[in-house]
Parts: C-alpha cells; structure tokens; sequence
C-alpha cells in the first residue's frame, strides 16, 4: 500500500484527511504520532517541520498542511469528486475552509472542546475563561457561515455548504461540530443557526464521520 497518514487519533485535522480518504474510497496504513508529546520521534520532525499533524506520505510524496492534504487525495484519487467545477462554488468552498483554519478551530476546539471535555478527562482544570472567549469566537464564526448558507437559498436550510454535492469543506467542519457540540455550550450554540444545524443533521450520518470518531480519553 503506498499512502501512509501521519497523526494523533485524536487530532481533528487528522479526522478530515481521514474522512477524505474514506470518501474516496482510498486504502491508508496510520502511523500515530502526538503532536503534544515532548519526545516526538526526529523522523517525524523530518516529514513535518512544523511539529503538527497530520502528514501524507504517497509513495514517496511527503505533504503537510491539511487543506492541501484534501485537495491531494481528491485529485490524485478515483471516487467522487470533492471539489466543485463551477467557478464560484469551488471559491466559496475554499473560502470556508480557509475560514475553518483562520477562525474556527481555535474556539471551537482549542478553547470550548479542549476545556469543556477533553481537558477534564485527563484531569486538567478548566478555564472559565478562555471557554467564554471560545463561545465569543464560536459565534462570530457560525454567524459568518450561517449567512453564507443563507446565500445559498437551500429550500430545506441544509445539505452541502459549497455547491450541490458533499464537498471538502464539508468534511473540514463536521470533525471540528462534532467535537464543538460535545460540550453542553457548543450544543447549545448550535440551536441559533437553523442552516447549520440542518446541515449537522445531513453530516453526522456521514459513515466516514463514526467510522473515525476517536472516543474519549479515560
Ligand atoms: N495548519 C495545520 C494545522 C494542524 C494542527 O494544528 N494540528 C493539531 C492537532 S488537531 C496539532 O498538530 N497541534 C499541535 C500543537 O498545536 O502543538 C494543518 O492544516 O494541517
């Protein structure tokens, strides 16, 4: 087998490239690498110098940085097509996306989910705080995206956020909502934006969706 993803089971970014990749249809081996450990491993730091996951290694083709992971695996692959034809769908997906790395992940997941959930099941405190800043930070990214949706005059309020079929940006935010509305202020957050709820109902049916959820610690 000639792609191998690089990652930490519980990482996010590693869930989208691994919902790309089970979209497709493409075989992968894993290699688990915590990006938050101290001593990660120096072959590691050779592929990605950055320190993050994940990486994708295709028969000799080292990649890193998710966004361009995605795109990859959908150009390089057979299976259905990720990405929009159409000129300004393909632009509205990578916008979203790009809004996704710039100004979703932080609060949805550094700051509500990390705090809320993650961190108290390895026995860390929370911070109050940096929760409120995350919710803040949540909103005025969901308002962005629930207008874009809104844009797109969908007579149901959901299905696909860029064009008419399941696209990238929709596999980059599903792994970030379901980490996001596993804490009881994200869940309710949520219930403000009627398109993206309806569009979380579409997406979390999604088999690549369960068949990568990493659980919980503890
Ligand atoms: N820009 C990177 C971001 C990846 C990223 O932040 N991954 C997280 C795990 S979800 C990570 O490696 N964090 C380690 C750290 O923040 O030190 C990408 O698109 O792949």
């Amino acid at each position: 087998m000639a792609v191998t993803l690089h990652g930490y089971h519980y990482s996010v970014y590693l869930r989208i490239a691994r919902m790309v990749l089970a979209e497709k249809g493409v075989a992968y081996d894993r290699v688990e690498v915590n990006p938050f450990a101290q001593d990660m491993p120096e072959s590691y730091l050779k592929l990605h110098p950055f320190r993050r996951v994940p990486t994708l290694v295709d028969d000799g083709f080292v990649l890193y940085e998710t966004g361009a992971i995605t795109r990859y695996i959908d150009d390089a692959f057979a299976g259905p097509a990720l990405q929009p034809l159409a000129a300004r769908e393909r632009a509205r997906m990578a916008q979203i996306i790009s809004m996704i790395d710039s100004y979703g992940y932080i609060p949805l997941v550094r700051q509500v989910f990390a705090q809320r959930v993650f961190g108290p099941r390895l026995g860390r405190s929370t911070d109050e705080d940096l929760i409120r800043t995350g919710i803040d930070g949540a909103s005025r990214f969901l308002t962005a995206l629930e207008d874009l949706a809104a844009r797109e005059r969908r007579a149901d309020g959901g299905g696909p956020l860029a064009g008419g079929a399941v696209s990238l940006a929709d596999l980059h935010l599903a792994p970030m909502v379901a980490y996001f509305t596993a804490a009881p202020e994200g869940h309710s957050l949520m219930r403000n934006y009627p398109r993206l709820s309806a569009w979380w109902a579409f997406m979390r049916n999604r088999p690549g969706l369960s068949d990568t959820d990493p659980g919980l610690p503890g």
